[in-house]
């Protein structure tokens, strides 16, 4: 996926950690906010309280050092340490939700208030990236679904389409010279895979907030679909009749389709998929492990899909 060169960044451009500790810290204060949610990262990650959920994973977790820093997060560059070397720069607080289109409740909805109507619950998913690699990741979200239906969509609304902010002082990636993707990162989902009771926004990861590396304040996590499904920092939520055209289909339409349910039998038009490896398990010796079809998670998805050549709608 790798499609521009790594963005230089001079080091004045990099807000001193100290610096952005204290905005936040001041924000937090400011707001008169509970501080558990606001403060992400490496600033403050603070417990989250979730209930345990019947639909994760037993497999062992991914070591949460690998979790937060091997990442792709464009707007902060695009190596896959950059995301933790960079994203220490974004304020995720203040931060509202913009939900428009076909909905009977549109506005702009400040996070806090979200997540007081909604109940948090951990989700161990195994997350696997179209590049080849896997991780387990113990996810803090809620259902996406009690976001749609609180914004009531009207009968045309057939499809979700999200946006990632831009907001280039604070986001190194969107500075580069060299252009690296067409900003706002933009991904989409048919909204019977949005109501589904596996896709989740989440604000934290291993019990704690959102690391900005991994998406704060808020990201979308679809366990079924390759990595870049998992739209990071939304600002936007539109509801739509037509599919949205996404970052990653703009960038390459035959690399990258709307769909991107993991798929062995698929493979993608420079390497195959029908294996992957795992993140965390050591050394170049430990053998790769095999793909499989929705990412392990056919049961529960397979009939979303079912008529659908998974070859033409990849
Ligand atoms: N806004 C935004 N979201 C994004 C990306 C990105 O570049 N920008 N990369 C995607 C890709 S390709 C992957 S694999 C996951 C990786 O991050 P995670 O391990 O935190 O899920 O984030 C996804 N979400
Ligand atoms: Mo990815």
């Amino acid at each position: 996926m790798l499609i521009g060169r790594k963005a230089d960044i001079a080091p004045s451009e990099i807000t001193p950690r100290a610096v952005w500790l204290d905005r936040r810290r001041f924000l937090g204060a400011a707001g008169g906010l509970g501080a558990g949610l606001i403060l992400g990262g490496e600033a403050g990650a603070a417990p989250l309280q979730a209930a345990a959920s019947p639909l994760s994973t037993g497999e062992p977790k991914t070591p949460k050092e690998d979790v937060t820093s091997y990442n792709n997060f464009y707007e902060f560059g695009t190596g896959k340490s950059d995301p933790k070397a960079n994203a220490g720069s974004l304020t995720t607080s203040p931060w509202s939700i913009r939900i428009d289109g076909l909905v009977n409740k549109p506005g702009d909805y400040a996070l806090e208030d979200i997540l007081k109507g909604v109940s948090l619950e951990e989700r161990i998913y195994r997350m696997r990236c179209v590049e080849g690699w896997s991780m387990v990741i113990p996810w803090i979200g809620f259902p996406l679904s009690e976001i749609v239906r609180r914004a009531e969509p009207q009968g045309s609304a057939r499809y979700l389409r999200f946006e990632t902010l831009v907001r280039p002082a604070e986001m190194s990636g969107q500075r580069s010279i060299l252009p690296i993707l067409d900003w706002p990162y933009v991904e989409g989902l048919r909204m019977d895979e949005a109501m589904h009771p596996l896709t989740i926004l989440a604000t934290g990861l291993y019990g704690e907030t959102l690391p900005n590396q991994n998406g704060a304040p808020v990201r979308l996590v679809v366990p079924w679909k390759y990595g870049f499904k998992g739209v990071k920092s939304i600002v936007r939520i539109s509801f739509v009749e037509a599919e949205p055209r996404t970052s990653w289909m703009t960038q390459s339409p035959r690399e990258y389709g709307f769909y991107a349910n993991v798929n062995p039998a698929v493979d993608h038009p420079r390497w195959s998929q029908k294996t992957e490896r795992r993140i965390g398990e050591g050394g170049i010796f430990v053998k790769r492990r095999e793909t499989l079809p929705f990412n392990g998670y056919a049961d529960q998805v397979a009939g979303l899909y079912s008529g659908m050549d998974l070859r033409t709608f990849f």
